[in-house]
């Protein structure tokens, strides 16, 4: 209590009115009194800042409510540690979580404002690289749509994934500056600053009799929590997502200081600065840097500090942890957490070694989003002793007790200890990051069924059989919020039409929709939705970037990360196979089913191979573009700088949704269930969550192709010869030919070799074995959309059947098999 009395203190919570009189009152006080300026003399930024301050303001009571009774009930909840949140924009979003949309607009109207223009004014927040950091955005709006306690724990980076520009067709990365006109999301609190330690040695000394070790850290920065609210789909609730902020600490300032130099000082500061500055721009292949695993410490110390400093009532008993809370390690890149827990509940809360392990093996979850082999993080040795030496010592000791029980079990079978160890020794010695977080966690999950299966056969197969019970899979899933509702309102208003409201929260109710599938009306107007979806995509594509998207094409997209593993080329050669059949006369162009085939794909910086692919699409694009030979029938767009906003356009009005990944590489993809759930069919390997796509929408309603997993593995074991695949296929050599002659680089051969032999004489990702197939599948795709309405049922069936999909449900499983943190309301 602060002692107050005066009435409107004792109930300090206050909203403005939900009318729109409230709303243009609230807008244009924070106009004045946070941008300083008068409506006739703002710009459009202070008017975008001042309607995203006017929202905040009435989601800010419900916030301050929600986290008052949290501390009051101590319910146990979730804290989600990520490396990224992919959040993208927040204004509509928060818009429709407290269902001012309506107000918002006629407001603003009444200021004589478009909203929609203020609404492109926002820069995302790309805080993370894509599929994994989409998800646990998906996922913090699902728990506050349900009512479960959470708080995501994050970076707040200073440059989020880079700014993708083309120059003559090759990637050129532009920093991410989308800090810099304001953000206005967010609640920044330096006067709650977290200090966080790194380096120096670790001693023993003597704790009344007993010998303890303990660290004596070589410096520290500062971690300053910024608040975000979480609200919930029109129910009340908002949880809080809070990323950190490096600043360095007066401690590190004053001591160079001291030493009068000056230079010094302002370069210490931009080193601990450094920590939160960029997002690594590398998806599935990390590369060790130290300064990686600086930003990962430096989130997952501060998190934890803040849980049990912060979050806790100041007496609770820390071996009743598990049952307030439960910390999901998405990914590898929180694991260093594990050792932090350790470190804290016994060398500073000075609890017994025991006690501390049987309490954090029931407060961590672990999921795994990969199978690639590059992407489990391996930390050398090295580098960890030097950075956290006592982090070290702790994960050996586990490590140690850990081999104990394996040989308790599995007796002196060297071979296996060593495959189980989490130090490996070769090529150097490093801790492996994923078999901690298995040993640490109550529960280790893959991402689709597939995967999960794949992760406990091929992957950890003596961890399974060491801990029966552990692994488990969770399904993926998106929010229907942010990827039906919000970009697809058309289609929502259909949905709501004939089912009613309370579908966005209880998607299995889209089953419902089957039965309009057959009506030849509700056909109509869902093929009208798709139309008025791609004359949307014309319009944002051609102010973006200046492209066409032609009225009567099949929209086929492919969007995702720049990987070789989910085999962009296919897709190519399919392209450059299409176009090669007109321009040579083996087929008239026009019998040919008129295709727009959009791409969109960043690819890390240093990933050269995918780099040289994004060139490659890029010319078969200009060329396909300028041939007349094949206008008005096939077209190539990629425009760049692929985002959540930018999907948001795009998949809506997809025809085709391109997942044609190796099987049993993408674990499960997200992508296949946004286009699924906005009525796109469906081209795809029996590959991640493609597998359970397929099975909830029948054969009929999807196109698949190409080898299985066990397939993929037969092939590996026969030895496979890309070559023998190119010389028998007579399509795949003229495209592989084409591209090979300099076609699509001016006449110069040498430009696209190193592409061309990869394929004959590498192929990794068996792109060649899978073509012929593809092929043939689409060939199938494009007599099915020959039959506009019985393409449409299948589009129809789609939506109908992937309710499944919603990351509410996803969440559900989490709760229930992993978490065990009902809604607390
Ligand atoms: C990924 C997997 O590759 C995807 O298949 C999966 O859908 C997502 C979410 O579980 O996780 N793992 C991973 O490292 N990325 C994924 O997309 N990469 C990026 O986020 C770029």
């Amino acid at each position: 209590s602060t002692g107050a009395t005066h009435p409107l203190a004792l109930a300090p919570v206050i909203a403005p009115p939900s009318t729109v009189d409230g709303f243009v009152r609230e807008f244009l006080q924070n106009l004045n009194l946070e941008r300083g300026v008068t409506l006739s003399a703002s710009n459009p930024n202070d008017r975008y800042i001042a309607l995203a301050y006017t929202v905040r303001d009435y989601l800010v009571a419900r916030w301050l409510e929600d986290q008052r009774r949290q501390r009051e009930t101590q319910a146990k909840g979730v804290c989600y540690l990520s490396a990224e949140y992919l959040l993208g924009r927040q204004l509509d979003n928060n818009l429709l979580a407290s269902g001012l949309t309506d107000i918002a607009t006629d407001a603003l109207a009444a200021c004589g404002i478009d909203i929609g223009e203020l609404r492109e004014l926002e820069v995302e927040p790309g805080l993370g690289n894509g599929g994994l950091g989409r998800l646990a955005a998906c996922f913090i709006d699902s728990l506050a749509t349900m009512s479960v306690p959470n708080v995501g724990y994050g970076i707040r980076y200073e440059y989020g994934i880079f700014r993708q520009t083309f120059v003559g067709g090759q990637q050129v990365e532009q920093p991410d500056a989308w800090l810099s006109l304001g953000s206005p999301w967010e609640f920044p609190h330096p006067e709650a600053a977290q200090t966080i330690s790194f380096g120096g040695h670790t001693e023993t000394y003597d704790d009344g009799g007993v010998t303890r070790n303990r660290w004596v850290p070589g410096w520290d920065v500062e971690a300053v929590p910024y608040n975000y609210m979480v609200p919930g789909y029109q129910n009340g609730r908002v949880n809080t997502l809070r990323l950190w902020s490096a600043k360095a600490t007066n401690s590190f300032d004053l001591r160079v200081f001291n030493s009068g130099d000056y230079e010094e000082a302002v370069r210490a500061q931009t080193f601990a600065e450094n920590i939160s500055k960029v997002l690594y721009p590398e998806d599935s292949t990390p590369q060790g840097k130290e300064l990686r695993l600086q930003q990962q410490y430096f989130f997952v110390a501060a998190s934890i500090r803040d849980f049990l400093d912060h979050q806790l009532l100041p007496d609770f008993d820390l071996t009743k942890l598990p049952e307030r809370v439960i910390f999901q390690l998405n990914d590898t890149h929180p694991v260093i957490a594990v050792p932090e827990f350790m470190r804290v509940l016994t060398d500073e809360k000075g609890m017994d070694w025991d006690a501390a392990w049987a309490i954090t093996q029931q407060c961590f979850a672990y999921t795994c989003h990969t199978l690639l082999p590059e992407a489990l993080e391996v930390w050398s040795v090295d580098l960890l002793g030097r950075l956290l030496p006592r982090h070290l010592e702790i994960i050996y000791r586990i490590n140690e007790e850990f081999l104990v029980a394996v040989r308790e079990r599995f007796g002196d079978d060297e071979m296996r200890i060593r495959n189980m160890s989490i130090i490996s020794e070769f090529p150097e010695r490093s801790v492996r990051m994923a078999y901690l977080a298995t040993v640490a966690g109550a529960k280790v999950n893959g991402v689709a069924e597939l995967h999960s299966q794949l992760l406990r056969d091929k992957v950890l197969p003596d961890f399974d059989e060491f801990y029966p019970g552990k692994f488990t899979n969770v399904t993926n899933g998106i929010t229907p919020r942010r990827f039906v509702r919000l970009a697809n309102p058309q289609l929502s208003g259909l949905i709501t039409e004939a089912l009613g409201g309370g579908w966005l929260t209880d998607m299995e109710r889209l089953r419902e929709l089957e039965a309009y599938a057959e009506d030849p009306d509700f056909r109509a107007a869902f093929a009208e939705v798709k139309a008025a979806n791609k004359r949307r995509l014309n319009d944002v594509l051609l102010a973006r970037d200046g492209f066409e998207v032609s009225d009567g094409h099949m929209l086929d997209v492919m969007v995702k990360r720049l990987h070789e593993y989910k085999r962009q080329m296919l897709k190519l050669l399919h392209i450059v196979t299409a176009y090669e059949g007109i321009v040579s006369g083996a087929v008239a162009a026009s019998d040919v089913q008129p295709r727009t085939f959009i791409f969109g794909a960043k690819a890390a910086p240093g990933y050269a191979m995918a780099k040289r692919i994004i060139h490659l699409i890029n010319a078969v694009g200009s060329v396909v573009n300028d041939d007349p030979r094949v206008e008005g029938r096939l077209k190539v767009l990629f425009p760049p700088n692929y985002n959540v906003t930018l999907a948001e356009r795009l998949i809506p009005a997809a025809d085709l949704s391109e997942q044609i990944s190796l099987a049993g590489k993408e674990a499960s993809g997200t992508g296949n269930m946004k286009f699924a759930l906005n009525g796109a069919l469906t081209i795809g390997t029996d590959d991640g969550a493609n597998v359970e796509i397929r099975q909830l929408v029948g054969d009929d309603n999807f196109f698949l192709f190409g080898m299985s997993e066990p397939e993929v593995e037969g092939l590996w074991a026969r030895g496979y010869k890309p070559s023998e695949f190119y010389q028998a296929d007579d399509h795949l050599r003229r495209a592989i030919d084409l591209i090979a002659s300099g076609a699509f680089s001016d006449g110069d051969k040498s430009v696209f070799e190193p592409i061309v032999s990869n394929l004959l004489y590498d192929d990794r990702f068996m792109v060649l074995a899978d073509y012929s197939a593809y092929i043939d599948a689409q060939a199938k795709v494009d007599a099915a959309y020959a039959d506009q309405d019985a393409w449409t049922r299948s589009a129809i069936l789609n939506v109908a059947r992937c309710g499944f999909f919603s990351s509410d449900r996803s969440m559900r499983d989490y709760i229930e098999r992993i978490w065990h943190t009902p809604p607390s309301l």
